[in-house]
């Protein structure tokens, strides 16, 4: 299924590399695309992945996750 993650803190080209490169981090995430101008990131999210651990990669990275 997509996901979508609104993100706060990401500011230039490089917050989306770290994030994208989070989020890639966990087994079962797929299809990444993260918008610095939405501030958000769409992936797929299949089994053994979960939201949860989504944004919980996310978080680790060093931004807030709004929703
Ligand atoms: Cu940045």
């Amino acid at each position: 299924m997509t996901e979508t993650l609104k993100i706060e803190g990401m500011g230039c080209g490089g917050c989306v590399s770290t994030v994208t490169k989070a989020l890639a981090g966990v087994p079962g995430i797929s299809d990444i695309n993260v918008s610095l101008e939405k501030a958000e990131a769409r992936f797929a999210l299949n089994a053994p992945a979960t939201r949860e651990q989504a944004v919980k990669a996310v978080e680790e990275s060093g931004y807030d996750v709004k929703g």
